[in-house]
């Protein structure tokens, strides 16, 4: 029998192929090399400031559109793009965030209702990190509701104008094209956005205390007109933008098992070597229990990504499935966090360490990529019959 490793206390490494495993070990060793030595910096001063550079060499590793297929997309399974998202994630939510927006939200769109046109003008860009990708679905007065958005898009003449406001998006100001979803006459369309049109701008936001190295912004439409094929011809309603919203919601079922791991080692690391009472606190058995129960849930966590990254890749899974996992998931992930808070004291709240960092990113994690509420409501749905959203 192989020793019990700490690290990986039910072996789910065992259940990984050598190819997943090569994926896995090449994020890592990027992101060890790449972000860890800086992100606590980047944090503190609020900025991605590297973020197109960081993009390319992404792309040069094949994670942007990771299981896309052609296109310059590297045609991973879906399992090893939730490695690499843990492996993201392990580093700095922001960077999966970005990675998760330019992959799953922003290529995924053009990838599945762009016309070939779009495919060929954007995706191998995207691929390579070359361009920047956003995607605009919130607005200031509407997030989890996104059926109302007041974004519109007219025809005038062959051409069409939108004019809106977007919110909260991640990428927005780095961005060579905006996905952007808008009302038309006949639903909700999605439209490939270059992001030097006239009377497009994308304001950063800034003044957060979460995602801080993450660029987040207002996307503002002031007629801003576009050609007839502009618009994403194989989406129409709201399923398109929430079907692209299931790829990345299943990145983050990954990923906050990242945030929560790299919490779950600096407490492990730091109690063995932290003495009180003349000896480690590792050793007291109120520590323990927070390190049993950590260890439970973080492994639980990945168990639970793992086995809907196989049905990913089977074609089975179900949005209320991903679901699941996203609510599971983020809100262990942040309670682990918190625990491993606790468990370095007042170091706990120091950039030194990591975990405040994870704890205060986790919580736009938790909102973002649909509230706990709505996912609840997605579960409650789906258990009982009876949609609570509308009445
Ligand atoms: P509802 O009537 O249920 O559905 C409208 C149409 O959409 C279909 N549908 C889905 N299709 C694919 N995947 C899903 N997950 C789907 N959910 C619904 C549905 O079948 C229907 O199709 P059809 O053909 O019958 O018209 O819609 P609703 O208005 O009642 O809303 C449902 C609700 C609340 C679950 C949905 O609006 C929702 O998910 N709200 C949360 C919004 C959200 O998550 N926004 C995220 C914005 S992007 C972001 O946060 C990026 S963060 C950066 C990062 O990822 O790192
Ligand atoms: P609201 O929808 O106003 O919700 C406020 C509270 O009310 C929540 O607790 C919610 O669960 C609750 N609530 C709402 N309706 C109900 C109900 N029926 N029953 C019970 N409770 C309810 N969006 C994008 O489109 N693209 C992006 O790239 C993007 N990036 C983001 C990056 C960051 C850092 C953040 C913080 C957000 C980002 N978002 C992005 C926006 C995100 O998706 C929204 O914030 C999210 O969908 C919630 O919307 P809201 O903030 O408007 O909250």
């Amino acid at each position: 029998r192989a020793p019990f490793d700490p690290h990986d206390p039910l072996g789910i490494d065992d259940l990984l192929s050598p190819e997943d495993r090569a994926v896995r070990d090449t994020v890592r060793g990027w992101a060890a090399d790449r972000v860890l030595p800086h992100v606590a910096d980047w944090y503190e001063r609020g900025e991605l400031p590297s973020l197109r550079e960081l993009a390319r060499e992404l792309g040069a590793i094949g994670a942007l559109g990771m299981p896309l297929t052609g296109y310059g997309c590297a045609g991973a399974s879906a399992v090893q793009y939730g490695l690499a998202c843990l492996e993201l994630e392990a580093a700095d939510s922001g960077i999966r965030s970005m990675v998760s927006v330019q992959g799953s939200l922003a290529m995924y769109a053009i990838h599945r209702y762009g016309s070939e046109e779009q495919r060929q003008e954007w995706l191998p860009r995207m691929a390579a990190g070359e361009v920047i990708g956003c995607f605009g679905l919130t607005e200031p007065d509407h997030g989890s509701d996104p059926a109302s958005m007041r974004t519109r898009a007219k025809r005038d003449g062959s051409d069409w104008v939108l004019d809106g406001r977007k919110m909260w998006i991640t990428n927005g100001s780095v961005a060579g094209v905006a996905v952007v979803w808008a009302q038309t006459e006949d639903g909700v369309r999605g439209f490939a956005v270059p992001t030097d049109t006239p009377g497009f701008s994308a304001p950063e936001i800034h003044h957060k205390w979460s995602l801080r190295a993450s660029v987040t912004s207002e996307l503002v439409l002031d007629g801003v007109r576009l050609p007839a094929d502009a618009v994403l011809p194989g989406a129409t309603g709201l399923g398109g933008p929430l079907s692209c919203l299931n790829h990345a919601r299943y990145g983050i079922v990954w990923g906050a098992m990242g945030a929560a791991r790299s919490c779950f080692e600096a407490a492990l690391d730091y109690a063995t070597g932290r003495e009180q009472f003349g000896r480690p606190i590792a050793g007291f058995q109120l520590t323990q229990a927070k390190f049993a129960d950590m260890a439970v849930e973080l492994h639980k966590g990945i168990l639970l990504a793992h086995h809907l990254g196989l049905r990913m890749d089977a074609g089975t899974l179900r949005p209320e499935q991903v679901s699941f996992g996203k609510l599971n998931n983020v809100r262990e992930a942040i309670e682990i966090c918190r625990t491993a808070r606790t468990i370095l004291g007042a170091n706990g709240i120091s950039l030194e360490y990591p975990v405040m960092r994870h704890a205060t990113n986790l919580e736009s994690v938790l909102t973002y990529e649909g509230t706990v509420e709505m996912h609840q409501l997605v579960l409650g749905k789906a258990l009982t019959g009876l949609d609570a959203f509308r009445g």
